[in-house]
């Protein structure tokens, strides 16, 4: 990358400022992650200093976007506080947090006007985003392929009036233009959404280059090929930082309990209502949730979707909290023998 960037314009705020003291501000640098790789980070400094860090166990809980200061030999120092997180359990049986990616202020939702658009993927995808605290906005792309946007647009508006939603040819500038709004200097936006509908697209617009490769052509099936397969940030030319991630194939929710509960708060509103406070909304007596489906007031596949999210959050939340703590009882026991063992050769000496 040629062009210098300033630390603001890398996305640098009050927030990070705040975390160092004069004397950390005078002896370090900022640096922010650009990309992750399997051995290596890519860090960004003012001036466009572009270094590589190899992933040691220091730097193994960094993702892309993370903030982190680096000493005058460009070592890893620390890495500060993030201003908001999005991770997942791993794809595959195995249970872990997988980080994606720090400290970005907007989520595109992308989904495609064609047979990928679903709006209990779309209440999926902003159970998550607002869980993480940062602002949604759904992108719906393939709108020149369409014969019926507004009913698509129609439909998200019902589930929320608030709901930011924009209707776009993902590869035509004058069709964008509306999103860029939300990637000015320093605003960090992260692309959600299955393999195909447009996000590698939506990015080379947006940066008016072809840095993303595309894909027309994929095995058309939910474990189809991924055109991308690696996360990196992007710096717009007028600002913003683009981050394009993966398609996200088995996007599991874990502790977005809250997320959930704002993405559906018509739900959520009504259930402090029912009877019982465990109320399940299936078939308990004095059910409000219930009482406003059979009066058409909230929409049954609403329910369906909302009493699904919940369930599978809690489940994850479970089988995670699990993990971690029989790993914390793994951990405690080896220092154990480990100090025993110490003491053992103490004695022996
Ligand atoms: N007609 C039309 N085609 C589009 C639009 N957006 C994307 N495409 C095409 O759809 C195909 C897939 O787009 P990509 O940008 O590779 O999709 P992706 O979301 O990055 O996919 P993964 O990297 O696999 O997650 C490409 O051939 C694009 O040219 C659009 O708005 N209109
Ligand atoms: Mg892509
Ligand atoms: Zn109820």
């Amino acid at each position: 990358m040629s062009k210098s960037f300033n630390l603001s314009q890398l996305g640098w705020t009050a927030f990070f400022q705040q975390q160092l003291s004069l004397e950390q501000w005078e002896t370090f640098k900022p640096a922010r992650v650009i990309a992750q790789h399997r051995a290596h980070l890519e860090i960004m400094t003012e001036a466009s200093l572009n270094l590589t860090l190899p992933i040691n166990s220091n730097l193994s809980a960094l993702t892309v976007g993370d903030w982190l200061l680096v000493d005058e030999n460009n070592r890893f120092v620390q890495a500060l506080d993030r201003l908001s997180l999005f991770s997942r359990k791993s794809a595959g049986s195995k249970v872990a947090l997988q980080l994606i990616a720090a400290n970005v202020n907007t989520a595109f939702i992308v989904c495609s006007l064609d047979n990928n658009f679903n709006l209990s993927r779309i209440e999926r995808y902003l159970a998550l985003v607002n869980s993480v605290g940062v602002e949604p906005v759904v992108v719906l792309t393939k709108a020149d392929c369409c014969d019926n946007v507004k009913t698509y647009v129609e439909q998200l508006r019902r589930l929320d009036v608030m709901l930011m939603v924009e209707a776009v040819d993902a590869r035509d500038p004058m069709s964008i233009q509306n999103l860029e709004s939300w990637c000015s200097v320093g605003k960090t936006v992260v692309f959600i959404g299955s393999s195909g509908v447009g996000k590698s697209t939506l990015v080379n617009t947006l940066l008016n280059a072809n840095i993303q490769g595309t894909s027309a052509s994929r095995a058309d099936d939910s474990r189809g090929r991924h055109t991308t397969t690696s996360r990196s940030l992007h710096l717009m030319p007028a600002g913003g930082l683009l981050l394009d991630t993966p398609g996200m194939r088995e996007l599991q929710l874990v502790d977005c309990e809250k997320g959930i509960e704002s993405t559906f708060t018509e739900i959520s509103e009504l259930a402090e209502q029912c009877q019982f406070s465990n109320c399940q909304h299936q078939s308990e007596p004095g059910c409000a949730v219930k009482t406003a489906v059979i009066a058409g007031d909230i929409e049954q596949r609403r329910l369906v979707n909302y009493d699904k999210l919940i369930r599978e959050q809690a489940r994850n939340s479970a089988t995670l909290a699990e993990t971690r703590s029989k790993e914390r009882n793994l951990g405690r026991f080896y220092r154990s023998v480990q100090s025993e063992a110490k003491q053992r050769k103490g004695k022996t000496r």
